[in-house]
């Protein structure tokens, strides 16, 4: 029997877009969506309701359907996680926990993320090497360097086949993102184009590393596939698309719409100063052929036709 494929956060932003791209490439059969409250109605696929840190729920679920890659993408961000650092350290390692147990029994590939988040306000914050100074400020990003270390662990002790990225910010207009610090990103093209305003929560000239949401999901997928000899790192790869200030995304979206961007900065601007302004991500590329293909004039155009469509803009 075809082992099947698993992922939790399934309907989240980056679940929402990975879920039908597996569908598309390993049948809708072979991929089971697992969620907790929100399951769109419309979802058309097999579907599980779990609560993630229910340990003998989750691995209930990986036996039932004869499981042998997970992608563990269920995790509260970096915004929202400073609400409840207790609940964000739960959520984000105990599901992660639970599967790489489960891994190492019945030797499953697992993809988990990690995030730019994981670096802080003593790393190296232009070109941040692969190797370098990892002290996180927010309990999101704990959680990540603690994730990061788990499954390097793993892959040490028991050779389990898990690989990881440090996602930037994505962009993506299909599910909105939630609670995250670069979200204003994507909420820039939303206000924009609904309301032809928008209140940004940090400075003008906040520079971060964002990647349009397609190259992630290529990405994920890419590093997935690749030839495991290939891969020397097994804590979590840097990934890299485009960087940008807060006001060069204003100004490359008015040159499409007209969008009144006004700035206050409120505790995301915290949390944003703590992160890399670029990655250096030479050894994904080197390793795994990574290549990204959104600049910044593309993504931003993609975006407004799209979300011109979803809205009924004209
Ligand atoms: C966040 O802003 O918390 C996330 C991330 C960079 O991991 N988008």
């Amino acid at each position: 029997m075809t082992k099947k494929i698993l992922v939790t956060g399934a309907f989240g932003q980056i679940g929402s877009e990975l879920v039908p791209a597996l569908q598309k490439s390993y049948g809708k059969h072979n991929v089971i969506a697992v969620g907790h409250k929100h399951i769109p109605e419309d979802f058309d696929g097999i579907v599980e309701s779990v609560e993630i840190t229910d340990n003998k729920a989750v691995t209930s679920i990986l036996k039932k359907h004869n499981i042998g890659t997970v992608y563990h993408l269920v995790s509260l961000l970096s915004a929202k996680g400073e609400i409840d650092p207790t609940l964000t350290w739960n959520i984000n390692m105990n599901g992660l926990k639970t599967v790489l147990d489960y891994a190492v029994e019945n030797k499953l590939k697992v993809f988990w993320p990690s995030s730019i988040a994981a670096f802080g306000p003593t790393t190296p914050r232009v070109r941040t090497p692969q190797k370098t100074v990892l002290e996180p400020t927010t309990m999101y990003g704990v959680t990540k360097l603690a994730g990061e270390n788990l499954v390097h662990y793993y892959h040490l002790k028991y050779g389990v086949d898990v690989r990881s990225v440090r996602y930037p910010g994505l962009i993506s207009w299909k599910a909105p993102p939630g609670g995250g610090t670069t979200d204003f990103a994507v909420a820039i093209f939303y206000d924009g184009l609904t309301k032809g305003a928008y209140e940004c929560f940090v400075r003008p000239d906040t520079k971060l590393p964002m990647m349009y949401m397609d190259d992630g999901i290529r990405a994920t997928i890419e590093l997935m596939e690749a030839d495991p000899k290939k891969l020397t790192i097994r804590n979590s790869y840097n990934l890299a698309a485009i960087s940008f200030m807060a006001e060069e995304l204003a100004k490359e979206i008015n040159k499409h719409i007209k969008v009144k961007v006004t700035y206050k900065p409120d505790f995301h601007q915290k949390i944003a100063d703590s992160w890399p302004q670029s990655i250096d991500d030479s050894v994904a590329r080197r390793d795994w052929g990574w290549k990204h293909e959104f600049t910044l004039p593309k993504m931003t155009l993609t975006m407004i036709n799209n979300l011109k469509i979803k809205f009924g803009v004209v």
